[in-house]
């Protein structure tokens, strides 16, 4: 099975990486068509910065962000995930076209989640989660970080299934940068089979960073700048991609469809 990989779409004024680059609908809609252009498989259409200590928009900024790009990218034929943590917006985004619901709470930030996403049947991404943006790094604290994320991430499909979201739905994720840090992301990383192991299709969102921008500078330096983790980024994408994984979620789409060659091309030759 070939890994997907899902170009990122953020229609912020404040995201870490490309924060109000793509904020007017037509410019989101524009990079999303430059993302299918560079072999995108999804697009990935958010509304709402998640960097640690960002703020959280209103539901209505929120829909009049992500609805109007989800409609016209849905209409020009793109496969549309929406990411959110609200079950109203994500029931719009459905309406509006949107195949996907991916919520970095994993249905926890909202108690309607698992509804929306029940009455609609569309995939859902679950992702490993311990609180809103201004709290999560206090919470990076684990006994073992793989296990707890991955019995974590148990605990939230036997939780959805219950409220009647059906097994197939789901897709897990382990939350690279939520309420972790660096060694924790890289742990997680290495022992991204262990996810794989809970039999669900996983999703690997390592994109621009803070740990990657750590990489190959002195201690006490500066981080590299998110636009200069792509090199970084494509590498962990042939990870995820020798791991099996269902998707991988980017910024810079064509490195990682060019990593996608790279371990397809080694997979044919075993
Ligand atoms: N990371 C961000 C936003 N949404 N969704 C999933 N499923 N997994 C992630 O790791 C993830 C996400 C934060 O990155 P961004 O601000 O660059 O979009």
């Amino acid at each position: 099975m070939t890994t997907l990989v899902m170009g990122v779409v953020n229609v912020t004024p404040d995201s870490f990486s490309d924060g109000g680059m793509w904020f007017t609908t037509g410019a989101a809609v524009a990079h999303g068509l430059d993302l299918l252009e560079q072999g995108a498989d999804i697009l990935d259409v958010g509304g709402e910065s998640t960097r640690p200590g960002a703020d959280r928009p209103i539901r209505q900024e929120e829909l009049q962000r992500v609805i109007p790009v989800i409609r016209e990218l849905s209409r020009a034929g793109a496969r549309v995930s929406v990411d959110t943590m609200r079950a109203s917006v994500a029931a719009q985004a459905v309406e509006a076209g949107a195949a996907i619901v991916n919520d970095v709470s994993g249905g926890l930030a909202d108690p309607d989640m698992a509804r929306v996403v029940a009455d609609t049947g569309v995939p859902f991404v679950v992702m490993h989660w311990r609180g809103h943006s201004a709290v999560m790094q206090e919470r990076a604290l684990y006994d073992d970080v793989v296990v707890d994320v991955c019995q974590a991430l148990r605990e939230r499909a036997s939780d959805l299934c219950a409220r009647g979201v059906n097994r197939e739905q789901l897709i897990l994720d382990p939350g690279f940068g939520f309420a972790k840090l660096a060694e924790h992301n890289w742990s997680l990383l290495a022992h991204l089979g262990a996810m794989q192991s809970l039999g669900l299709p996983v999703l690997v969102g390592t994109s621009r960073k803070t740990f990657l921008g750590a990489l190959g500078v002195p201690e006490g330096g500066a981080s590299r700048p998110p636009a200069q983790r792509d090199v970084t980024t494509a590498a962990t994408t042939v990870i995820a991609g020798l791991a099996g994984v269902w998707g991988v979620r980017v910024h810079d789409v064509a490195s990682s469809v060019d990593a996608l060659r790279v371990v397809a091309a080694v997979e044919a030759a075993r």
